[in-house]
Formats: C-alpha cells, structure tokens, sequence
C-alpha cells in the first residue's frame, strides 16, 4: 500500500470544493459581535503581528450570532431531528465491512503463510513483514510475532490460531487507550476542540458527533472557527440544520481564536451543555499555523481555565506512519486530550491505530469507518481487534 494513497472524497467535499491548497493567507483581525456581549481580552483582538498578523478590516459575523442575549435560540423542531443511532450488530458489520482491506492484508498473508508449514524462526519473520506492512509498527509486530511463537516452535499451526493471537494481543494493546469520551455536565459549555490536518475528517466529525449529542439531549453549539474558507463555514451550517446545533460563524477571513472566544461567551451566556469548536487544517510542521492553533487555546482559557476540557485530535488513517508525527505535534500545541481515527474504510493501514496505540498511550474516543452520520462509533478494543484479525463478532 503506497504512502500516498488518494483521500477519499465525499459528498461535502463535492459540494464545498474542498480541493483547496494547504497554504494560507496571513491572518485577519478578528471580527467584532454587535451583540453586547463583553470585550474579549486583548490577545483575542491583537495577537503580536509575527504570529498572525492582521490582514483585513473588521468583518461582521454571521447573523446566527448578531442575536441578542435574550433572544432565542434556534430550536430543534426547526431541523431535521438527529438521526436515531443505529443498533450495535448494525455498526459491527459497518466496522468489520470499514476494516475488511485492513483484515484482507493481514489474514491472506497469514492464510498463505501457515497453511501446512511448521513453524520456524523465518515464518515468524514473514509474519512480522505482513504486519509492518499493515502499519502496526516494528515493536508491536515483534509482539505479535514472539507471542505466535511462543510454545509452537516446529509444531504445525493453523492460520485461525494465528489469527485468535493476533486478535487477543491487539486487544491487549487497544483495551486501555478505549475510553469513552466524557462530557461533564458540571461544564457549561463542555468545550471540545478539534484539531488535525488537511482533510483528515474534523468538521464530519464534528457533525457526526453533534447528532450523537443531540440524540442525547443535549445543547450543542458549533463554532466554525476554521475561518480560511467560506465552504468550511457552510459545510458547518449544513450540519447544524440537521442536528439542530446553533452555529456560531464569522466572516471568511475571521480571527479562529476570537471566533472561539466568542462562541465559548456565547454558550456560556446560554447555558449550552457542549461546544464544539472546528479548527483549519494545518500541516504539523507548519510552524505558523500550529502557533495560531496555541492561540485559539490560550484566548478561550481566558474565559475558562479549564478549557478546552477535550481536544481530540482526528487522524485519517490512511495516511499511516505519518499520524505518528502529526500525534507529536498537535499534543505539543493544543494538549491533544484524545484521538479520533477516521477513514478506516478506506485504507489496508488500519493497523496503525495499534501502533499509535502502543505508543502514546492517549485514549481513543472514536472511529469513523464511512461519511455518513452512522459512521462513527465509540472506539470498541474488542471489536476492533476481531474485525482486524477477520474474525467474527465477540459473543
Ligand atoms: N470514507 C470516509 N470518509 C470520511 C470519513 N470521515 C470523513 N470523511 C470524508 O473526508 C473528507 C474530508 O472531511 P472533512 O470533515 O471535511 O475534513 P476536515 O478535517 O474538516 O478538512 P479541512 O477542514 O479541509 O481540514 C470528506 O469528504 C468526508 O466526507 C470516514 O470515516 N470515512
Ligand atoms: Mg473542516
């Protein structure tokens, strides 16, 4: 499987033309809000000019957010209601269908490898390429091959073990980075930040998420703080119709942080039980542009200290060993609290949630296995390990 594997596009970036280049133009003053909420601190209005330096005159926002403080908030029954989550063994055949290129590679290498062979030192190490090659990384593959060893030396093995002990050490291995993501109540807003490159599924899944929420009962909010292109404005607006999450938007060319800001003053101002803040794609090694993503955390921490109580970062997974340095960056500049891995559908290097599993050790909240609102599920380390290893659903 080639690093460079095409990203998958869908229906919204057909419809907002997402095809955009990685580079941006330098950044504007932030945008004022007419209603009267309180001046946001000085670092919100005037970052110094070396990190984003101001480009374009005040622009007003969005008339999602020029209402007043008592006026209302947009309602639920005015949009399409969320859709209703689908039942467990529904979203296990979306999982094991998403992984099947991930599972096809490993268990067509194991099938041929072990079929009427006895077990030596070089079957192990064929066994260890196949799974390097499905991105599991060299410690978590010398694992694998060690434990298959273990006891079976010149014995005869069958693929369906391999496969059990595949299964039962990645599950070993994913079980304590599952954890669910924790909304605490006790904030109002709970602020989840979402960071991550260029196209790696940040405002999908923030959608997704928000149906989620909603289906729950709960306030959202969304802020569209990825203001470099008005289509990711609209894509944002799109899922706050159809999950009845009121969308806090700026001009094109806003101040992200002192979008953020506001948003956060707004939620706060109404009570919302969860805001979810959507950031622009930035390359990991583009210094500039992970400063500006340090600014939008340290301009909302001035109205909570605390805040942001997530920040996940969304990883695409077909870009494979590549999401090793993009962990190590985004942790370093936004405090990464959890991983989201999308796009598993769409790759063989499904493994390499394992390996960034095995070396971060940050949980991982969810998996996105297709673009449509059902395509994301709280991350399973069972379910995952079984459908990778192409075995059936745990009983
Ligand atoms: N197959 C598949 N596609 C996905 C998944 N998640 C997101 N996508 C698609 O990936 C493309 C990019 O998704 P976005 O949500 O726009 O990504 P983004 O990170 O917000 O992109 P930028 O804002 O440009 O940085 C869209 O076509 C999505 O539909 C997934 O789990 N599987
Ligand atoms: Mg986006």
């Amino acid at each position: 499987m080639s690093e460079t594997e095409p990203k998958k596009r869908g229906f919204f970036s057909k419809l907002f033309g997402l095809d955009q280049p990685e580079t941006r133009p330098a950044e504007p003053a932030p945008a004022p809000l007419s209603a009267p909420l309180p001046e946001p601190p000085s670092e919100a209005v005037a970052e110094p000019a070396d990190v984003v330096p101001a480009a374009e005159p005040e622009a007003p926002l969005a008339p999602e957010i020029l209402l007043g403080e008592d006026a209302p908030l947009p309602i639920a029954s005015a949009v399409p209601a969320p859709e209703p989550v689908q039942p467990r063994r529904s979203w296990w055949r979306r999982l094991r269908d998403g992984l099947s290129r991930t599972s096809s590679a490993l268990t067509t290498g194991i099938g041929d490898l072990f079929t009427k062979r006895k077990l030596d030192a070089a079957t192990l190490e064929d066994l260890e390429d196949i799974l390097i090659q499905a991105d599991l990384g060299l410690a978590t593959s010398a694992r694998i091959a060690r434990a298959v060893g273990e006891g079976r030396y010149d014995k005869q093995i069958e693929p369906e073990e391999v496969k059990a002990i595949l299964a039962r050490e990645v599950e070993a291995i994913l079980t304590p980075v599952a954890t669910p993501l924790a909304i605490d109540a006790t904030r109002k807003p709970f602020v989840i930040l979402m960071v991550g490159v260029n196209g790696s599924g940040k405002t999908t899944t923030i959608g997704k998420l928000a149906a989620k929420l909603r289906a729950e009962g709960k306030s959202v909010m969304l802020a569209a703080g990825d203001t470099f292109r008005a289509a990711a404005i609209e894509q944002l607006k799109v899922w706050g119709e159809r999950t009845g999450a009121e969308v806090v938007s700026g001009q094109q060319g806003a101040d992200s942080a002192g979008l953020a800001f506001e948003a956060l003053q707004r939620a706060k101002a109404h009570g919302t039980d969860v805001l979810l803040i959507d950031t622009a794609g930035r390359l990991q090694n583009k210094t500039g542009l992970m400063d500006e993503l340090a600014k939008v955390v340290r301009v909302i921490r001035k109205l909570d200290a605390e805040a942001p109580h997530a920040a996940l970062l969304v990883l695409d997974a077909t870009v494979g060993q590549n999401a090793i340095s993009q962990v190590e960056a985004f942790r370093e500049t936004a405090g990464v609290s959890g991983l989201v891995m999308t796009k598993l559908d769409g790759t063989a290097r499904g493994g390499i949630l394992v390996a960034l599993a095995a070396q971060f050790g940050l949980p991982v909240h969810f998996i996105g296995v297709g673009e449509s609102v059902d395509d994301l599920e709280p991350f399973s380390a069972r379910d995952f390990a079984r459908a990778v290893a192409g075995l059936g659903e745990a009983a």
